[in-house]
C-alpha cells in the first residue's frame, strides 16, 4: 500500500489547515436587520428609525487580502481580513490537497474586455416608490446604490419615454399627427418628477462620474402602422421615410431637453426589445417592432446621420443595437454590422437575460466579439420573477435569485461582456407599478405604508460585482480544475492595480478552492453552500 492517507483523511487535514488559517473577523456587522420572510434566506430592512450604510470598499492594504461574504444562511457583506503571511506554504497545499479540490489558476497576462460599469434603471416605477417614503428614507435608497456607503453603481439605464412600469401610456409626442419637425416635442412629469431630480441626487452621490445609456421603447401611435403605442406595430412608410426620420429626431429631442436639465447621456440604444411585435401575438406593452433589415437600414439611412448631423456622433455617444434577448442576437448584429455604413454608426450591443425554456444562449456573445472585437457587449436589463402566468413575483428573501443574479453577471463577463444592468431600481411588494401589470421582482422593495423597505438578496449580488469591480477594470481570465459543478467565478485588475476576484458556489455543501496568481502564496478558500465571495487584494509584483 503506497497511499498513506485515504483522499477523505487529506481532505480533512486540508480543512483543518485551513481552519487553523480562517482570519479574526473585522467584527462589521453586516450592516444588516435581518427579516425572514416565507422564503429560504432573509431580507435587510430600513425604516426611519433604523436605516444601517454599508461599508465603503477601501483600499486594501499591501499584504492583506478583504473577503466580503454573502450567503443564504448568515451573511451580508461581511468582512475578514488576512495576512497574506499568514497563507500557508504551498508544498503543505500541495500535500494536503484532496480530490475534492478545486484548484484555480489566475492568468493576469490574458486581459480582456475592460469594465464599464454596473447599475439598474430609472423607471417611472422607481420614481413613484421613492416618493412614498419619507424623503430622509428614499435618499437612503439612493445612497445604498449610488455611493460608496453602498453598491457604488456606475451605470443607469433611462427610458426615453414611458414604458411598462409606467402607470400610463405615454411618449413625448402624443397625438401630434404629422408633427415630422417635432415642434411640440415635449417632456411629460415623469421625467420632471420621477426621473430629473433622481438622476441629479445620483450625479451628485457619484461626483457626476455616472453614465446614462438611454433606450427608447416606443414612438408616438400616430408614428406607427397600429396606431397604438402597444401591440405589433412598425415605424409608417419605410427607412429613409418622414416616419423613421422623425423617430430619429426624436432621439435628439430627448438628448437635447435633458441636456437642457442639465443631464447628459453616455449612450442610447437603438431600441428597446424590437422582437416584442414580432413574435408575440398582439403585444401587450409599449413596444416597437424592428426586422434586422429594418434596423439596419434605419441605423444606416435615419439613426446614425440624424445623431452625427446634431453633434452626438459616436465619438460622443455610444449606440447599441439589439437591446433584446441573447437568442436574437445573431441576426440583429449579423444584419446590422456586416453593413460597413450602419456599422460605423454603432459602437457596441445590448443585450437582455431574459430566456424560455433551458438554453441561454451565452454562446451568442462570442460570436459576437468573435466577428465584432471592436464592439462593446452589454447586459443591458433583467429582473428575476417576470414571467406573466408567474405567481412568483416580487418576493422578500428569495436567495436563489441573488444565485441566478450571480451565475448570469459571471457568465456574461466569462464572455467579452462590459458590464450589467438591472431593471427597475425600486418596486414596491407587489413589484410595481406597472400599468400592463408585468409585475416582477426587484433589488429593493419599498412598503409605503409602514415607510420600509427591504434590500433583497440580489442587491447584494449585483454589490459583490458592482461595488468591488470599477470601471476601467480589466478581466482576467483562468484555468479551472477539479469538480466545479456549481462553482463559477472572474477576476479582474482593477484601476488601482489590485486583483479583485468573485466567486460564487450554488451547491447545497460547502466547497473548497485553492487559486494560483491571485496573491504571491496559492490563496486556500473555503466557500459556504450557497455564498459568494468578493476578495480584494493589491496585485503582487511579478
Ligand atoms: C424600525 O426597525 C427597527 C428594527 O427592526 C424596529 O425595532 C423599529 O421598531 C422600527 N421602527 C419603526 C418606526 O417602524
Ligand atoms: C430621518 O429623519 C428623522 C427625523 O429627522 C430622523 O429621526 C431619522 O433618524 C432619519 N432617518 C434616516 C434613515 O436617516
Ligand atoms: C433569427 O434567425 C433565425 C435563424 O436564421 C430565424 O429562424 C429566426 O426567425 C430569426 N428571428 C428573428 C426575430 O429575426
Ligand atoms: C425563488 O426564485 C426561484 C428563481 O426565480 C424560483 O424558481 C423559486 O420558485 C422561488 N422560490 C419560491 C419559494 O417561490
Ligand atoms: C461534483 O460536484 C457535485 C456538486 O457538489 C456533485 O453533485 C457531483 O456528484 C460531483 N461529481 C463528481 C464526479 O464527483
Ligand atoms: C420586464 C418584464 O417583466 N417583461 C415581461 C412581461 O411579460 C411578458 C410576457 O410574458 C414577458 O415576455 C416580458 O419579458
Amino acid at each position: 500500500m503506497t497511499r498513506l492517507f485515504s483522499p477523505t483523511i487529506l481532505v480533512s487535514i486540508f480543512l483543518t489547515l485551513s481552519i487553523t488559517i480562517i482570519p479574526l473577523t473585522y467584527g462589521n456587522d453586516d450592516n444588516c436587520v435581518k427579516q425572514y420572510f416565507d422564503q429560504n434566506s432573509f431580507v435587510c430592512v430600513c425604516n426611519i428609525s433604523d436605516c444601517r450604510s454599508i461599508e465603503p470598499a477601501t483600499p486594501v492594504p499591501k499584504g492583506f487580502i478583504f473577503t466580503w461574504e454573502s450567503s443564504q444562511d448568515q451573511h451580508r457583506f461581511h468582512r475578514t481580513e488576512r495576512s497574506t503571511k499568514d497563507l500557508p506554504r504551498n508544498e503543505v497545499i500541495m500535500e494536503t490537497s484532496g480530490s475534492s479540490l478545486i484548484r484555480v489558476r489566475l492568468l493576469p497576462h490574458d486581459q480582456r474586455q475592460t469594465i464599464v460599469g454596473f447599475g439598474g434603471a430609472f423607471t417611472d416605477a422607481t420614481g413613484y416608490n421613492l416618493l412614498d417614503l419619507p424623503a430622509n428614507l428614499s435618499d437612503h435608497i439612493m445612497q445604498d446604490y449610488f455611493s460608496r456607503t453602498g453598491l457604488d453603481y456606475s451605470l443607469a439605464r433611462v427610458p426615453i419615454g414611458g414604458t411598462d412600469f409606467s402607470n400610463r401610456l405615454y411618449t413625448y409626442n402624443d397625438n401630434q399627427d404629422g408633427d415630422f419637425e417635432l415642434k411640440n416635442f415635449a417632456l411629460q412629469p415623469e421625467d420632471t418628477q420621477l426621473k430629473i431630480p433622481m438622476i441629479e441626487r445620483a450625479q451628485e452621490l457619484k461626483e457626476g462620474r455616472l453614465k446614462l445609456l438611454g433606450s427608447a421603447w416606443s414612438p408616438p401611435a400616430w408614428m406607427k402602422t397600429n396606431n397604438d403605442i402597444k401591440g405589433n406595430g412598425f415605424l409608417k412608410g419605410v427607412p429613409g421615410g418622414p416616419y423613421y426620420k422623425a423617430w430619429a429626431k426624436y432621439h435628439v429631442k430627448f438628448l437635447e431637453a435633458y441636456a437642457r436639465a442639465g443631464i447628459n447621456f453616455w449612450g442610447i440604444t437603438t431600441g428597446n426589445e424590437p422582437t416584442n411585435a414580432i413574435i408575440n401575438e398582439d403585444f401587450f406593452f409599449n413596444c416597437l417592432g424592428m426586422t434586422p433589415e429594418l434596423l439596419r437600414d434605419y441605423v444606416k439611412l435615419d439613426l446614425g446621420p440624424t445623431l452625427r448631423d446634431a453633434g452626438y456622433g459616436t465619438d460622443k455617444l455610444q449606440v447599441l443595437l439589439h437591446d433584446e434577448v441573447r437568442q436574437f442576437m445573431p441576426n440583429y448584429t449579423e444584419a446590422v454590422l456586416f453593413d460597413e455604413e450602419a456599422a460605423s454608426f454603432v459602437t457596441g450591443i445590448g443585450f437582455h437575460w431574459y430566456r424560455h425554456g433551458a438554453k441561454d444562449f451565452f454562446e451568442n456573445l462570442e460570436r459576437a466579439h468573435e466577428n465584432f472585437a471592436d464592439k462593446l457587449l452589454l447586459g443591458t436589463e433583467a429582473c428575476e420573477g417576470w414571467q406573466r402566468f408567474s405567481s412568483r413575483r416580487a418576493q422578500l428573501g428569495n436567495w436563489t435569485r441573488a444565485e441566478t443574479y450571480a451565475v448570469d453577471i459571471i457568465k456574461g463577463l466569462q464572455r467579452y461582456s462590459s458590464g450589467w444592468l438591472d431593471w427597475n431600481l425600486a418596486l414596491n411588494t407587489k413589484g410595481g407599478p406597472s400599468w400592463a401589470e408585468n409585475w416582477t421582482d426587484g433589488l429593493i422593495l419599498v412598503d409605503a405604508e409602514s415607510a420600509t423597505y427591504y434590500r433583497n438578496p440580489m442587491f447584494y449580488s449585483l454589490g459583490h460585482f458592482s461595488k468591488f469591480i470599477p470601471p476601467g477594470s480589466i478581466y482576467i481570465g483562468h484555468e479551472i480544475h477539479g469538480n466545479d459543478t456549481g462553482v463559477l467565478l472572474a477576476s479582474f485588475i482593477d484601476p488601482a492595480d489590485q486583483v479583485v476576484m468573485v466567486v460564487l458556489n450554488t451547491n447545497d455543501e460547502p466547497v473548497d478552492l485553492v487559486v494560483d496568481g491571485f496573491a504571491e502564496a496559492s490563496v486556500p478558500i473555503k466557500m459556504d453552500a450557497h455564498s459568494i465571495k468578493t476578495l480584494v487584494t493589491p496585485k503582487a509584483l511579478a
